[in-house]
This record gives C-alpha cells, sequence and structure tokens, in this order.
C-alpha cells in the first residue's frame, strides 16, 4: 500500500482524521521510562482512534544514538496499516536533498515526510519522486513568525499573492504523482481556509490545535475537503502529556477519543 491508501483506509477503519505526535521530551515525559516504552504504552492505547502517527525527528536526534534507535523501533512498532509521518522539515541542494530522502524513507522507513521549500523545486524533487509516499511541503507554518516571510506580498505571473500562497500553487504544480500535500497550521484560520479554497483536493497537514492554541473547530472546518476529508489534524503534548503520572497512556487515550469525536462533529459542519 502506498502512503495514501495506507491513510485513506486507517482513516475509514478508525472513523478518524486524528494523527498523534509522538515527540517525546524527557522533561514532560513521567520519569524513569524508556522512550520506546512511552510511545509503544501511547500507541497500544490509540491505534484504534488514528489515521497517522507523526514522529518530530527533532526530539529524537535531540537524545543522541539512544534517541535513534527508539525511533527507528517505534516506526517498526506502529501497525503497518496505519501511516507513519516524519515530520524532518528538511529542505537542500539536490544531491543533499536525494540523501535526506534516502534516509527518511529507505533507512528509517517512514511513510511520508515534512518539506521546507524554501531552496526550490531541485530540492523538493528528490522527495516527490519517491511517488509512494507522502511528502508535505510548509506552506503557512503554525508558529508567531511564520508572518516574517510567508505573508509578503510578491509578484508572479502578473499576481501579487503572499509566499505561502505561491508555495501551495508551485506545489500544486509539482504534483505530478499526486503525492504532495501541504502544511497549514491551525493557529491561522483566514490562510487555511484560503488555501482550502483555492485547492480544494490538496491534502493538508494540520498541527497547532492543543497545546499552541489553534481553534479545533475552525481548523476542522475550514481545512476538510468538500467531503470532510483531505485533512491530517495531527497534535502531539495535548495528548500525549495529558497526564505525567503512571496513567499517560490512559489519559491520552481519552484525549484522542475525545477529540476524534470533536472532529467528526465538525468534519460535517460548514465552514463559517
Ligand atoms: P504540539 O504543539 O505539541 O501539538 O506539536 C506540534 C507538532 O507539529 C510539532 O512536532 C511541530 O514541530 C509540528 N508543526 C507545528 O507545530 N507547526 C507547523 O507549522 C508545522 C509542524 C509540522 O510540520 O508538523
Amino acid at each position: 500500500m502506498n502512503f495514501l491508501e495506507k491513510l485513506s483506509t486507517a482513516t475509514e477503519r478508525n472513523n478518524s482524521l486524528l494523527c498523534i505526535g509522538l515527540d517525546p521530551d524527557p522533561e514532560l515525559m513521567p520519569a524513569k521510562i524508556d522512550i520506546f516504552k512511552f510511545n509503544k504504552a501511547i500507541i497500544d492505547a490509540t491505534s484504534d482512534l488514528v489515521c497517522a502517527y507523526k514522529l518530530n525527528l527533532a526530539f529524537y536526534e535531540a537524545l543522541g544514538f539512544v534517541g535513534l534507535e527508539a525511533m527507528k523501533r517505534t516506526i517498526k512498532y506502529v501497525p503497518n496499516n496505519i501511516p507513519v509521518i516524519g515530520d524532518a522539515k528538511r529542505g537542500d541542494i539536490g544531491n543533499t536533498a536525494k540523501a535526506y530522502a534516502k534516509a527518511i524513507f529507505d533507512v528509517f522507513g517512514f511513510d511520508a515526510t515534512t518539506v521546507n521549500p524554501y531552496l526550490g523545486f531541485d530540492s523538493v524533487e528528490p522527495f516527490i519522486e519517491y511517488w509512494d509516499r507522502g511528502i508535505f511541503i510548509l506552506c503557512r507554518t503554525s508558529n508567531a513568525g511564520a508572518v516574517d516571510f510567508q505573508n509578503l506580498p510578491l509578484e508572479t505571473e502578473n499576481k501579487r499573492l503572499p509566499l505561502f500562497e505561491i508555495v501551495a500553487l508551485r506545489a500544486a504544480q509539482w504534483n505530478k504523482h499526486a503525492n504532495i500535500g501541504l502544511v497549514v497550521g491551525a493557529t491561522y484560520p483566514e490562510e487555511l481556509k484560503l488555501i482550502r479554497k483555492n485547492h480544494p483536493d490538496m491534502l493538508l497537514l494540520i498541527p497547532g490545535i492543543g497545546a499552541q492554541g489553534g481553534d479545533l473547530a475552525s481548523a476542522v472546518s475550514n481545512g476538510v475537503d468538500a467531503q470532510g476529508r483531505k485533512a491530517i489534524i495531527s497534535s502531539s503534548r495535548q495528548i500525549i502529556y495529558a497526564s505525567s503520572g503512571r496513567d499517560f497512556a490512559q489519559a491520552a487515550q481519552q484525549t484522542a477519543s475525545s477529540l476524534r469525536g470533536q472532529i467528526n462533529r465538525y468534519r460535517t459542519t460548514p465552514a463559517p
């Protein structure tokens, strides 16, 4: 199964657009628990509630080889019928990008990844050439500093558009294998709405609910396509650190279950 098939079967089977971000932070995790065991407990408690898991490589790399080993074991442990997104936000000149893509897809075995488009097409192409994997291009990120560049107006094809809209246009033009999606933060609902309006069929990865304060209702109703699909609503800290005690997996399950239910209600609510 390619990434999109895996995603759509997991979405159907679990009736879910929820993605859980497995971003292990020793300062927030229950004391004395090994990273793989922590992830395993969360996966065991939530694998019937999600459409995907997302691992941000930064949290694993920050722990050195022990972290990378835990990341590799976690990817293998996720049931084969649930896609695993490697949130790496890579972007570099062509031959380096090729090595990054090889590491993410062949060595670690992720089903999809996030890519930073700042260096242009030749930096993204080596990822897109893995046509059976998913590529999420950073379009309008969830952080406050996103405005520094992403909202700057630029001239292109006789139109004046903010940079993030140009990124979305280019991503649509590059989508020859139909394996590209966009990352759009939940914290900017108007931008999200605009991207969805201009790209009715594009798959969107939407982080920023929970710890970053993005509004779930507007993220879902502005993010889904006309059929209430094509959006992956991702949350990390809100779910995996729902409790800092020994009941963390049970608390994660309760939070994930409640989020899935809310998302499903908003999926059918038209955008305001
Ligand atoms: P929480 O804020 O704990 O839910 O984590 C959000 C996760 O999504 C982190 O791994 C971020 O790096 C990632 N993320 C954003 O928060 N904002 C973005 O615009 C893009 C991403 C991402 O690409 O996933």
